[in-house]
This record gives structure tokens, C-alpha cells and sequence, in this order.
């Protein structure tokens, strides 16, 4: 089974083009507390950590790139590179994002503040926990 669900944006087109939303409790299956953005990323991979239990969707806004997820059993890559569809990244999941393409920009809607508690960011540590 893959490690990777996705929800798509409600797109709403006309002659000025197209509107794209996501609503909390509708596509997007959590309330939204937090918006960030990854943008003016270069060669260097991001992430290399997991969450306890912080529940977010991935947006590929502009450009592409890769995420790989591993849940501590199996690992797949994925490419994002459609700007209305959003990755479901829930707890426990290792992530590693890389293959920035140029003016790539990420948007990420989350379940909860920032909250540094919450990240596992050692590989071992988070294998271990996964498989208990
Ligand atoms: C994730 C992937 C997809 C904050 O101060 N507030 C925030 O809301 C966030 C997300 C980060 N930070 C700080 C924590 C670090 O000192 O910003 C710094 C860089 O964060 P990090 O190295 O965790 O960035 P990424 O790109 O590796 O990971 C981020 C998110 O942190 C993470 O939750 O799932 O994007």
C-alpha cells in the first residue's frame, strides 16, 4: 500500500483563470493552525525527521520536488509538482524533501503551532518508536 494519500483543491475556473481551495474539515482533513512556506531552496535536502503526531499537507505551489516518506518499514519517493494537489504527511512519517526545481516554492498547512517536542529528528530514535 502507498505511503501516499492525496487530496486535491476545490478548483473553481473562469475566462481570469482559476481559484484552487482547500478548507479545513472539508479537503483538508484537520484544522488548519499554522501556514509555512519552503522557498529559495538549492541543492541541499531538507527534513530528516519525522513527527510525533503534527498532522500536515504539502502543497507544490510553484516548480516540483521530491519527498520521500518512510513510515520505519517502507520508504517512497514521490514527485509534488501540481500546484492543486496536497500530500497528507501524518504523524510518524520520516520525511526527506530534495530535487528543489528553480523558484520551487512549498506551501504546508498544519494541525497544530510549532513545537520543536514534537519532531524526532534521529533516524534510529524514530525507527525504533515506529516499530513498537
Ligand atoms: C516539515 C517539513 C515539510 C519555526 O521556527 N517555525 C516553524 O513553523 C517551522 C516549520 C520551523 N521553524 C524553525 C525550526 C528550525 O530552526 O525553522 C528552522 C528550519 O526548520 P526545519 O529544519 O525543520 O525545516 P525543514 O524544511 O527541514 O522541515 C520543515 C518543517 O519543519 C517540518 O515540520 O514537515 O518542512
Amino acid at each position: 500500500m502507498s505511503l501516499a494519500r492525496f487530496i486535491n483543491m476545490q478548483t473553481v475556473s473562469d475566462a481570469r483563470g482559476d481559484l484552487n481551495v482547500m478548507e479545513a474539515q472539508k479537503n483538508v482533513p484537520f484544522d488548519i493552525k499554522r501556514v509555512y512556506c519552503l522557498t529559495n531552496m538549492n541543492d541541499e535536502a531538507r527534513g530528516f525527521h519525522a513527527h510525533k503526531a503534527l498532522r500536515q499537507v504539502a502543497v507544490c505551489l510553484r516548480g516540483s520536488c521530491d519527498f520521500l516518506l518512510d513510515d520505519g518499514t517502507a520508504r517512497e519517493t514521490i514527485t509534488l509538482d501540481a500546484p492543486t494537489q496536497g500530500l497528507v504527511i501524518n504523524g510518524m512519517i520520516w520525511r526527506e524533501m530534495r530535487n528543489f526545481s528553480d523558484g520551487c516554492v512549498i506551501m504546508v498547512l498544519a494541525d497544530a503551532h510549532y513545537d520543536e517536542d514534537d519532531y524526532i529528528r534521529d533516524y534510529d530514535a524514530f525507527k525504533a518508536l515506529a516499530q513498537t
